[in-house]
């Protein structure tokens, strides 16, 4: 366990969806499925030092900017009520979920959602669910570490949490080759806690 667990310490699982973290899923990010026990373990630690757990759900409109049939970058993926956007069925589901994307908004951030049309953000329950259990620090854990992951981990600076990302928890896209070393050294100069 990278982290120590307590009740202001929020452990936040990132899109472990089907789509992602299936080898057949549409936007597979590879190895994705070897975080699952890594997450686990984390999912026990934090059960175990009554720190709360949230997740959150990448949850598409079937049309949606996002996608690239509609002139975004992304295949098809994590579409509204879908077996794809189902949370992996190996995951241990022990707190609220949090759905991002729902009426076409884009971005990755699991604190917020951005229309694509005004460029306005919006905030997801995340913030208030994690001010309400009077989180401190933030585990952030899932897929993708270039995106969706790295997001809501530099969106929680932002929004003056302590933030920590367990690399061993976490799998990148990599669309080009470096976007992973990228990611991280952009979390670090965040603030971002970035361990093995
Ligand atoms: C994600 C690409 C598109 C993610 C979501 O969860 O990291 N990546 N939509
Ligand atoms: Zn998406």
């Amino acid at each position: 366990m990278s982290v120590e667990y307590a009740a202001d310490v929020a452990l936040v699982v990132v899109d472990m969806q089907v789509d992602f973290g299936s080898p057949d899923g549409s936007l597979y990010v590879s190895g994705g499925e070897e975080t699952l026990p890594v997450i686990d373990v984390e999912l026990a630690a934090a059960e175990a030092a009554g720190a709360p757990v949230f997740y959150t759900q990448d949850w598409h409109p079937p049309t949606t900017p996002h996608f690239a049939k509609d002139g975004g970058i992304w295949p098809v993926h994590c579409v509204q009520d879908t077996p794809g956007a189902q949370l992996l069925p190996d995951l241990r589901v022990i707190g609220p979920v949090v759905r991002k994307g729902s009426d076409g908004a884009d971005g990755y951030s699991g604190f917020s959602v951005r229309d694509p049309v005004s460029g306005d953000t919006t905030a997801t329950e995340l913030g208030a669910l994690l001010d309400e259990a009077g989180v401190r620090r933030v585990i952030v854990v899932g897929l993708a570490g270039d995106y969706c992951v790295k997001e809501t981990a530099l969106d929680g600076r932002r929004l003056g949490y302590q933030v920590s990302v367990p690399l061993g928890a976490t799998r990148f896209v990599n669309l080009q080759p470096g976007d992973d070393d990228r990611a991280v050294e952009e979390l670090r100069s965040a603030g971002v806690d970035v361990s093995d």
